[in-house]
Formats: structure tokens, C-alpha cells, sequence
């Protein structure tokens, strides 16, 4: 086990020594685009996530959780990695292939003895290493009789809605595949909530009476921010009538989206197909008679959109639930660490916005509740600045294995314990790098502290921002460059450029702070 490394600079805690409660079992849930804003133990305003709660209520919750890189590959290889997206060479989707001959988290869990699975959303190209199980969605996958590619390279239409085949599959293994000699780690990773936002057929009418509230920053003009409003992903402006808002008539519609929007939809068996279109050709009906323009038709796209996120939500809430049951029913839950995470958070219309890739607090954030095994005692919320990169050496301290020196994140081992390091990390770091590309978020790196985001957008633009979260919680206000903020700016880019040092990122070579 290797000795304390400091703190200060964001370096980790020390990894406690394997106790005689290592070889804690791991379930890690990890959704697609869901966002605390939609989980009501974070937010209660928008829907209300029961059994998301019940791993907070009787576990832990994170309350300044972010990622490393805002998007799902990324993400996704961060978490494998405990690495930044400049180490494990995965920055973006649209070029990105895992190098899967990497050291991994599942792989050290392997050597140490572990079983490892993985099901569902992959999105990292290559083939999986380091797992003995895996059933992957091709891609982003369906939500409807979506494909699955097994370990044999087959891929298997499979019967159903995405979310409750997963957690089928993720039962299956737990009770019937696994080997019951070793200990576990099984990744257990959906596609709800990503767009376009297909809900179970028992749940189109849900949330259908409720009218969600605008954010106040709906109508944000981006004033100062000009890679903010470059963007492509604003509800009123970006969304497709058809594949977003699902106002479709099969043959009629003719929006850029409306042919994938098809192909997804008329995946549905016939009957199924059938009860879809009632319920949605409906509503298309009544929209089409009232010719809705400007602020209205803006509000209506948000209205459709909140309910059908919400629609998919409540099937990814039932379905860890289901898990949450099994494992409890199988005695598992008291040397099983149980993560619900999501690969990062989500516009829900904050500034305008669905989507994420911003270092802004709704897509740096990502929801993050642990149920925690006999032996953690921590309980309630967690302060500590946490980030995606620091599973993996969390998860190998509770087998009891050795972090790699390279590994990059801290181990969350103290903070389960109800310790709290005060050489924590002070600050995050992010680094966005997919651009030019759907949605038009630009190039940048940034750091989050407890009260500042200072962010540097870069590549054909080269603009620098600064928020005090304090005073402007909603990120409307750049302070950067006003008289006064001098020092702050200076001690941020120091801390900044402490930062690129210390996780050794190329990019400091190009603008030297
Ligand atoms: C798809 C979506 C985008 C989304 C990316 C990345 N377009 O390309 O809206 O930003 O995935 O999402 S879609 O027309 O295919 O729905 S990620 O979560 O996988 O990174
Ligand atoms: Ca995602």
C-alpha cells in the first residue's frame, strides 16, 4: 500500500490499509444524462425519485459532486481510468476510441481477485477488457427492443424497454452467472435518461397534469458569455419538433430528426406502436390547432420535454429499486457498496439549455448517492468537492488492492468513514475538448472552488470567464477583468495552473498561465 500523498494540491487522501471489511462487494449504477435536478433527494421541484432517495436516506449523498469532462465517453473512461481524459487518451465521443489496453480500475479488481460485469451502455468503441461478463448497447443503444452485443460479438434483439432489461440482466448476474466464491463489481449502466427521451408504454400518461416551472434563467441572452451563446442546444431554437418534442405525424413531419425519430419509434412491436401513436398523435393534434409561436411555443417544447425526462425517470427509479431489493433479499447489502451515479448532469432548461458539456453547475455536477456496507458509517450529506475520477481508486481501497501511483483521483474511502481530510482537495478541475460537434459548446478548461468557476474557452475563440457562486449562483454575471477582481483572478489562475501541473495536462504548454 503506498504512503500518504498530500492533499493541498488536490492530491489524494491516504488510502487507509486493507481492514479485515475489505473485499466490500460493488454495485455501480451509472445512468445517462440524469441530472440532480430530476432526483427529488437533491431537488424536490421536478419528480419525485423514491427509491434514488432510499441509497441516500439510508447511505450517503454527495453534495459537490462533479465530473472531469461533460460527456458520456469521457466520463465513462474516467471512471474505468481514476485518470483525466488527457491521460486515458479518451477527450471526446466523436473521435474517441478506448484504448482498452489501458490499466483499468476492473482490471486491478480482477488481479485482486474480484469478478467484474458489466450491462448496458458501453459508448467506448473498442471492445471491453477487464471484464469476465459483459452485454453492451450498441452505441447509445434503443429504448425500444433495443440490440445488445454479447461477449460472443452477436448482436440480440432483445424484447422489452431498455431500462427493465437491464436491470433484468443485471439480476440474472448477480443470482444465476456470477462466481459466488469471489467477491463482485458489477457496473451496472443505463441508458435512461439520454435524449430522445422514450418513455415505458405503462408511463405516457404520467406527469401529464403537472406543469413543471420555467427556470428563472429560460430566457438567459448569454450577455458577456460568448461561448454560451454560441451553443447549439437551446430548447426554443435547437430542438427538433419531431425527435425531441414529439409532435410527429408518420409521413407529414419532415424535420431534420423525424427519420431517426421514426426508426426509433418503429422499433415497437405493433400493438405497442399502436398505444404510442394514440397517446402522441393525440397531443400532435391539439399543438397542430394551436398554431403556438415565440414564448409559447418555447414553453411548450419545455413542458414536453420535462414530462417525457421525467416519464423515463420514473422507470430508471423503479428499476433501481428493483435492484435495491434483490440485493437486499440476497443478504448482499451489508458488504455491498451500492453507487447511483449518471455520467454527468443536464440542462433541464436552465439558460435556455437541454443538453450538457459546460463546466456551468448543471452539467459539472453530476448526482452521486452511495449505500454504504457495514463498516462505513458516514451518513447524510457529504461537503467534500468529489469527482468521477476518484471511483476507481475508491473501489480498489475497499477491496483492499494497491492504487497505482498514476491513478489521479482520491480514494472516497475517509469520506465513507465520517472522516474529513483537511488536506482535501480545495478545488476540481475540467477539461472539455469536443469541438467543433453537435451543440457547438467550445473548447475549454476550467477549475471549480467552493465559491468560484474560472474557465478559459479556447481553440477558435479565447475568452476567459469568472462566476462567484456566492453572489450569482445562476451564472449570469462574468466578473472577469472587472476592477476589483485583480487578486481573486490571479489566486484562481494560480490554483488553475497548480492543477494542469499536477494532473499533467498538455494544455498548459499551449497557454502557459
Ligand atoms: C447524441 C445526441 C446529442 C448528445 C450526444 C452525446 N444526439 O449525439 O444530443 O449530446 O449524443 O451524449 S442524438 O440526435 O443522437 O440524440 S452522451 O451522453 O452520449 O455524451
Ligand atoms: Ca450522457
Amino acid at each position: 500500500m503506498k504512503p500518504t500523498k498530500l492533499c493541498a494540491l488536490g492530491l489524494c487522501a491516504l488510502p487507509a490499509m486493507a481492514t479485515a471489511q475489505s473485499r466490500y462487494n460493488i454495485v455501480y449504477i451509472m445512468t445517462d444524462d440524469h441530472t440532480a435536478q430530476m432526483m427529488s433527494c437533491y431537488d424536490k421541484s421536478n419528480v419525485e425519485t423514491p427509491n434514488l432517495d432510499r441509497i441516500a436516506a439510508d447511505g450517503v449523498k454527495f453534495v459537490n459532486s462533479f465530473v472531469a469532462n461533460s460527456l458520456s465517453g469521457p466520463s465513462r473512461a474516467c471512471m474505468l481510468t481514476g485518470k483525466h481524459s488527457h491521460k486515458n487518451g479518451f477527450t471526446n465521443n466523436e473521435h474517441g476510441v478506448f484504448d482498452g489496453s489501458q490499466q483499468t480500475m476492473p482490471k486491478l479488481l480482477q488481479k485482486a481477485g474480484y469478478q467484474t460485469a458489466i450491462i448496458g451502455k458501453w459508448h467506448l468503441v473498442s471492445t471491453p477488457t477487464g471484464f469476465d461478463f459483459w452485454n453492451i448497447l450498441p452505441a447509445q443503444g434503443d429504448y425500444y427492443n433495443p440490440n445488445f452485443i454479447t461477449m460472443e460479438n452477436k448482436t440480440v434483439r432483445e424484447k422489452g424497454y431498455v431500462t427493465n432489461i437491464i436491470t433484468d440482466k443485471s439480476i440474472d448476474w448477480l443470482e444465476h452467472k456470477r462466481d459466488r466464491s469471489k467477491p463482485f463489481a458489477l457496473f451496472v449502466h443505463h441508458k435512461a435518461c439520454h435524449r430522445a427521451w422514450l418513455p415505458e408504454l405503462k408511463y405516457l400518461d404520467l406527469y401529464e397534469d403537472k406543469t413543471f416551472d420555467l427556470p428563472e434563467t429560460f430566457y438567459d441572452d448569454y450577455e458577456g458569455r460568448p461561448a454560451a451563446a454560441a451553443q447549439e442546444m437551446n430548447i426554443a431554437k435547437h430542438m427538433d419538433m419531431a425527435y425531441d418534442v414529439k409532435m410527429y405525424t408518420k409521413g407529414v413531419t419532415k424535420t431534420p430528426l423525424a427519420p431517426t425519430y421514426e426508426s426509433m419509434i418503429g422499433r415497437l412491436d405493433p400493438e405497442d406502436r399502436a398505444k404510442y401513436d394514440a397517446f402522441y398523435n393525440k397531443l400532435t393534434e391539439d399543438f397542430n390547432a394551436k398554431n403556438l409561436k415565440g414564448k409559447e411555443l418555447a414553453e411548450f417544447k419545455f413542458q414536453r420535454y420535462m414530462r417525457d425526462y421525467a416519464k423515463v425517470t420514473k422507470s430508471l427509479d423503479d428499476n433501481v429499486g428493483r435492484l435495491l431489493d434483490y440485493l437486499d433479499e440476497a443478504g448482499l447489502l451489508d458488504s455491498t457498496l451500492v453507487v447511483y451515479t449518471s455520467d454527468q448532469g443536464f440542462y433541464m432548461g436552465e439558460h435556455g439549455w437541454f443538453d450538457k458539456r459546460f463546466i456551468y453547475e448543471q452539467s459539472l455536477n453530476t448526482p452521486l448517492v452511495m449505500m454504504l456496507p457495514k463498516g462505513l458509517d458516514a451518513r447524510g450529506d457529504i461537503e467534500e468537492p468529489v469527482q468521477n475520477i476518484d471511483y476507481a481508486p475508491t473501489f480498489l481501497e475497499l477491496a483492499g488492492a494497491p492504487i497505482p501511483d498514476d491513478i489521479q483521483g482520491c480514494s472516497l474511502v475517509p469520506l465513507l468513514k465520517g472522516e474529513h481530510p483537511k488536506d482535501w482537495r480545495k478545488a476540481v478541475y475540467y477539461h472539455y475538448y469536443e469541438y467543433p460537434a453537435e451543440h457547438m459548446v467550445k473548447r475549454h478548461y476550467g477549475i471549480r472552488t467552493e465559491r468560484y468557476t474560472l474557465v478559459h474557452f479556447y481553440n477558435d475563440i479565447d475568452v476567459w470567464e469568472l462566476y462567484d457562486l456566492e453572489k450569482d449562483p445562476d451564472q449570469l454575471h462574468n466578473i472577469y477583468g472587472q476592477p476589483g477582481t485583480e487578486a481573486l483572478t490571479a489566486d484562481l489562475k494560480k490554483q488553475l495552473r497548480d492543477l494542469q501541473i499536477q494532473y499533467d495536462d498538455p494544455i498548459l504548454e499551449k497557454y502557459p498561465l
